[in-house]
């Protein structure tokens, strides 16, 4: 593998090759923003080098000048933005899905394909604005330039969202994270962010914009990221008709569990998709469950974790805690993992459970229900 070479000793990698890992879930929450070391890295082929010098960015479909710009041409021609986002796969604890039904072929992710940055770019409505959308775009294409394998071709990873959401100021062209230049793992030097959508459009190593009538034919588009019913397997998927996975759900996770004189702490983070926010974690405990809220160490806001928590009883060895987040369109998660299972084992955000005492590489699957992966 070409090893990142920005990522920590304890960075847990599931995969080689291409790369992909994220930190042990009690590091995940160290930080509000996410140092790069610990940053999740997600990615469907090999890392490609970006010349910077080289490097242009084109603007092409739809729009009535078609253009290109360096880097420097991005900084100096629109207004610099900066935001803090949240990325999240929607892969993200896909491995508690496969407890209940395995997924085949994907990343096994546990709870940690998750975090937060702040990055610095410029808005990508200012550039449209620059080229000048048609009236028939609606939406805006991504394509980054590493080459991945998928069904037997290679294709270039890309992805849209709708042009509505486009032309949203906090959707950036960013080339800062955590005020650094991008790392080449993380997209350098150029990537799109799309707070409050699945990871997979936040396309790094971007290199092409398209405006389209339609969402994008790119196979990490139209052939991945959709959103199947319980019973549909691989063979029976109608690809097209599927739900297009866009805005994020509302989730949580817990992420460490202490024992303090007074009781257990009990850690985590929560999010919210699209443009709402995380308004209550309710941690639960014991059986029958009894209920806590949890209090919140960051600020509430749209595209950005809050990390959260709480005080609990004292609690016998393999006894239930739970977690569950509400969100400002009061959406909750489901208590049940089967009822969004799919067979991609993507947005799964049933409360997460874990068993008090237990030492996490010992707690077998041993109900289904139980999300043993902490
Ligand atoms: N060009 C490109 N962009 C990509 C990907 C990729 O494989 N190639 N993976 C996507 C997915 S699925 C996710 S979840 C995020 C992960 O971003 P990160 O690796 O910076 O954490 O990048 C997205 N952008
Ligand atoms: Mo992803």
């Amino acid at each position: 593998m070409v090893v990142p070479v920005n990522k920590n000793s304890d960075f847990i990698f599931h995969q080689e090759t291409p790369p992909n890992g994220g930190p042990p879930l009690a590091r995940l929450i160290e930080k509000f923003a996410t140092p790069v070391q610990n940053f999740f890295l997600r990615t469907h082929g090999d890392i490609p080098e970006v010349n910077r010098s080289t490097f242009r960015l084109t603007i092409a479909g739809l729009v009535k000048r078609p253009c290109e710009f360096t880097l420097a041409e991005l900084g100096e021609r629109f207004p610099a933005k900066a935001i803090v986002a949240t990325l999240q796969c929607a892969g993200n604890r896909r491995s508690s899905a496969s407890a209940i039904k395995p997924v085949p072929n994907e990343v096994r992710w546990g709870n940690e394909a998750i975090s937060n940055a702040g990055w610095k770019g410029c808005s990508l409505t200012d550039v449209l604005q620059f080229a000048g959308v048609d009236d028939q775009a609606k939406h805006v294409e991504f394509v980054g330039a590493d080459r991945c394998s998928k069904e037997g071709t290679e294709v270039y990873f890309g992805g849209s969202i709708p042009l509505d959401r486009a032309l949203q100021r906090d959707v950036l062209l960013a080339w800062e994270m955590n005020d650094r230049p991008l790392a080449t793992e993380h997209g350098a030097p150029l990537r799109a962010i799309v707070p409050g959508y699945i990871g997979a459009r936040s396309v790094k190593w971007l290199k092409e914009i398209n405006l389209l009538i339609e969402p994008s034919k790119n196979l990490y588009h139209a052939h991945a990221y959709r959103l199947f019913p319980s019973d549909t397997s691989s063979a029976s998927a109608d690809w097209e008709h599927a739900l297009e996975l866009g805005e994020l759900s509302v989730n949580s996770c817990i992420c460490a569990i202490e024992e303090v004189p007074n009781g257990v702490l009990v850690k985590g983070y929560a999010t919210a998709g699209g443009n709402r926010h995380v308004v209550r974690v309710d941690i639960g405990f014991g059986e029958p469950l009894k209920w806590r809220e949890a209090s919140f160490q960051d600020p509430p806001g749209p595209g950005i974790w809050r990390r959260w928590e709480v005080l609990i009883p004292k609690l016998l060895v393999g006894e239930i805690i739970c977690a569950r987040a509400w969100d400002s369109a009061a959406n909750t998660q489901p208590e049940d993992p089967e009822s969004v299972w799919n067979f991609k084992g993507y947005m799964n955000n049933a409360w997460h459970r874990v068993r008090f005492g237990m030492p996490w590489e010992d707690v077998k699957v041993a109900k289904p229900e139980i999300d043993y992966y902490l």
